[in-house]
């Protein structure tokens, strides 16, 4: 995908989780090999020009430089305004962004289920908890972390949650928050959530959230004109040797 994708881009923005689980720990972590084949391809693009960005998510945010110097990326833990071709784009992860006024939006259930997501970032954010599981032997460590991963991708898959709707959908509301605050911007591009969403805003902003790179190989393409276009990658047409 990434190789189809630097035949002809300028840029290329990775919006985050492309990992389960991705840790970076003191000592040397040997299972990292695996990834061997997909940094030496990144290298390559990023030599031959184009910029390529990677947003962390939830999954991914304990990168504490390697990433970067493994591949040449740049690396963005927070949101990012850019313009491009005359657009305005507001790209994010998109995990822990909701609309400020939780109350207005939800029922206390849902609220609740928000503030423990919040808690969990919080915690998984603090860098004094990083520092101690970075000692951690790397073994030990991506035992917890990718059995976490496991168990969030099996209640996901007994329990998808297709679009909620464009008054429920917390990515959304957020968009149109901040639209409402005056910070309009043309397209808000988020992943995260594994749906394909290109939702049209009433002021003319447009939502989008990227599906996946495992089922659906969902990518947006943002032209020199300015139009953007969502797509699905069909892997079998240009890898049937790989
Ligand atoms: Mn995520």
């Amino acid at each position: 995908m990434l190789e189809m994708m630097a035949e002809d881009a300028v840029s290329i923005y990775m919006m985050g989780d492309m990992f389960d689980f991705w840790f970076e720990y003191y000592s040397r972590d040997k299972s990292k090999k695996e990834f061997a084949p997909l940094f030496r391809t990144i290298r390559r693009i990023v030599k031959s020009g184009i910029h390529v960005h990677y947003f962390t998510g939830n999954h991914d945010m304990w990168t504490f430089g390697g990433l970067a110097s493994l591949t040449g990326m740049e690396v963005h833990y927070d949101p990012c305004t850019i313009k491009r071709y005359g657009k305005t784009l507001y790209l994010a992860h998109g995990d822990g962004l909701t609309p400020f006024d939780l109350e207005s939006f939800y029922p206390r259930e849902v609220q609740r289920k928000i503030k423990h997501f919040q808690t969990l970032r919080k915690i998984f954010h603090n860098e004094f908890l990083q520092f101690c599981f970075r000692c951690l032997p790397p073994k030990v460590g991506n035992k917890i972390g990718y059995g976490w991963a496991a168990r969030s991708r099996r209640k996901e898959l007994d329990n998808p949650c297709p679009f909620k709707g464009e008054n429920n959908e917390e990515l959304v509301l957020f968009a149109k928050e901040e639209e409402k605050l005056g910070n309009h911007r043309d397209f808000y591009i988020f992943g995260h959530r594994h749906i394909e969403l290109d939702l049209q805003l009433e002021k003319g902003a447009r939502v989008i959230i990227l599906g996946d790179c495992f089922r659906q190989w969902t990518y947006a393409k943002l032209d020199h004109h300015g139009n953007l276009s969502l797509h699905n990658f069909e892997p079998e047409e240009t890898h049937q040797d790989a």
